[in-house]
């Protein structure tokens, strides 16, 4: 990119919307607005996770969410908040969430956009104050604005995404998306409630050596990611997994490097969910020039053929994710 019209690093993130959706001949500012909604919600589930040990407000919430898990308090309050903020946003006509077993129709008849996201991923690490984050992909609806939501409005393939992003809770609260021209993050400066552009078009190295798996599950996993493993090993390459996968891609993102969630006997599909966790990492890797596939299939190629469907998921460095496939 020409330096000269490179976006100068503690750009505020509302002015660079701004001056992206200006880039966009024919961008109506719908898209720019969803995305700052989504920001906002950001900014308010920052506040409830820096302060949730002080109100013991974490801990088992008692019910649980379609995936069986125990939902920590925090997975329900993000989900409202992100709920609320795209609601009252106007964009939005409806909401894929890992919490809700069933579409969100949001009852904004006149949103052109549907909105698939992971609310809170990793919240099992909330009590011991580890990192976790906010994974969100963005759609246009195919359905005529104004009619019922359709199953092909939520089941489109991650090569349909117009936006996709993540926040990460971390040291920092950080915010980082791409709308298919580049991916860029921003930092959060709570004392004055704005994100600030601080890692312009990131590019992640087609070459690592950190990988991410959870090797507590090597028994079962399939013979080619035993053989990865090994190699990376004999290689003395870095082991880093936290269980967080916000925490994990991200770092793996600026670092080089892959993160693997196979298929294991617990989880034969792997773990993770395709339409609101691999797709949005998935073209946030390869918008950064990296990979995703789910061991043998390019991740945004793959139909979703219902909403919390299960993938293997391979993503990092292109060459780390080819040889760790089949
Ligand atoms: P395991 C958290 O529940 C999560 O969805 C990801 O954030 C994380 O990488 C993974 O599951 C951890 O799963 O089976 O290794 O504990």
């Amino acid at each position: 990119m020409n330096q000269s019209l490179a976006t100068p690093v503690g750009t505020t993130l509302d002015r660079f919307i701004k001056k992206k959706q200006n880039d966009f001949a024919f961008a109506t500012g719908e898209l720019s607005q969803l995305l700052r909604d989504i920001a906002l919600a950001g900014k308010i589930i920052h506040r409830e996770v820096n302060r949730a040990g002080l109100l013991n407000i974490g801990g088992a919430y008692g019910a649980e969410n379609v995936q069986g898990e125990e939902q920590q308090k925090l997975d329900v309050i993000a989900n409202i908040r992100f709920i609320r903020a795209l609601k009252n946003g106007g964009e939005v006509c409806a909401i894929v969430s890992e919490e809700d077993e069933e579409i969100l129709d949001v009852k904004n008849p006149d949103g052109r956009y549907i909105v698939a996201m992971d609310p809170l991923d990793g919240s099992s690490n909330i009590d011991v104050n580890v990192s976790i984050g906010t994974i969100f992909s963005i759609f246009r609806r195919v359905s005529p604005v104004g009619g019922p939501i359709t199953e092909e409005d939520v089941l489109q393939k991650g090569s349909e995404q117009v936006a996709a992003g993540y926040l990460l809770y971390g040291s920092s609260t950080m915010m980082v998306y791409t709308t298919g021209r580049g991916v860029n993050g921003f930092t959060y400066d709570p004392s004055l409630g704005e994100f600030f552009l601080s890692h312009p078009s990131i590019q992640i190295p087609k070459d690592g050596k950190i990988f991410s798996i959870n090797e507590g599950s090597y028994k079962s996993f399939e013979p080619h990611v035993k053989e990865y493993i090994e190699a990376c090993k004999e290689k003395n390459f870095t082991a880093r997994y936290i269980g967080s996968l916000v925490a994990d891609f991200h770092r793996n993102l600026l670092k080089g490097g892959i993160y693997i969630y196979p298929a294991t006997d617990k989880s034969p599909n792997g773990k993770l969910r395709l339409n609101y966790e691999c797709n949005a990492l998935a073209l946030i890797c390869e918008q950064a020039g990296g990979k995703a596939t789910d061991g043998k299939n390019r991740i945004l190629n793959i139909q979703p053929e219902t909403l919390h469907q299960r993938v293997p998921f391979y993503v990092g460095s292109t060459n780390m994710v080819d040889k760790a496939g089949q």
